[in-house]
């Protein structure tokens, strides 16, 4: 209130209300003034209207930023949902049914069925027999990039159907006998490491998904394919 007190004090209006005189009497009068005290008020008004506006539209800002974001994430998770189910299920353009646990995507005619348990090479081309398919072979940059895709999600190494056995180095897809089209060889790869590796698998060196060639008697998970 002292500090006030002299602000008031040093204000020039109130030469008008202090008769010319200084002393704290007069101050205080002049600050019971009716019409100051209108002035003061209305400026009070005005701020809190002015804080109540900007608060406003910061609150409605957000709220917009807010289901703005909503709705960008609610569209991911449905393109991601719908990705998921035209591999899945016969809603897929190419009318390819795939049984359950075996899958597909768009322009492909063949399912495919990763296993979760690991035998050789030859008892993997073998179950996958049994089960009315073969080892994968891949002969399109549409199907490797598929079975890329899906290799990078799972954390297995896979057999497919490749192979050199009995001509070194001149790979071919198994039962078909067609020789490579596409390759996705690991740097350095085939070798023949050990002059004893004619079967190909899927490996996640370095993170990528790679093929490599290695001893058959290798005991990994294996790629199934059924054409239809
Ligand atoms: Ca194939
Ligand atoms: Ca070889
Ligand atoms: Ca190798």
């Amino acid at each position: 209130m002292k500090m006030y007190e002299d602000l008031i004090r040093t204000t020039p209006d109130e030469h008008i209300y202090s008769d010319h005189t200084y002393d704290n009497v007069d101050v205080r009068n002049s600050f019971k003034n009716p019409f100051k005290r209108k002035t003061k008020r209305r400026l009070i008004v005005v701020l809190v209207v002015i804080v109540i506006v900007a608060v406003t539209i910061i609150f409605t800002a957000l709220l917009l930023a807010k289901e703005k974001l909503s709705n960008t994430l609610e569209t991911t998770d449905n393109q991601q949902t719908t990705s998921s189910n035209r591999k899945t299920t016969d809603t897929d353009t190419s009318n390819v049914n795939c049984a359950t646990g075996w899958i597909t995507t768009f322009g492909l005619r063949s399912c495919y069925l990763f296993s979760n348990d690991n035998k050789d090479w030859i008892g993997a081309q073998s179950r996958c027999r049994k089960l009315g398919g073969s080892l994968t072979d891949i002969e399109t940059n549409n199907e490797l990039n598929f079975l890329n895709h899906e290799v990078r999600s799972r954390f297995r190494v896979y057999w497919i159907g490749g192979t050199d056995n009995g001509t070194e180095g001149k790979f071919r897809w198994e039962p078909s006998g067609q020789p490579f089209t596409v390759t996705n060889w690991s740097p350095g790869e085939p070798n023949n490491a050990g002059n004893n590796e004619d079967c190909v698998y899927y490996n996640r060196q370095n993170g990528r998904n790679k093929w490599n060639d290695d001893n058959c008697n290798s005991i990994f998970s294996y790629i199934c394919e059924i054409k239809v």
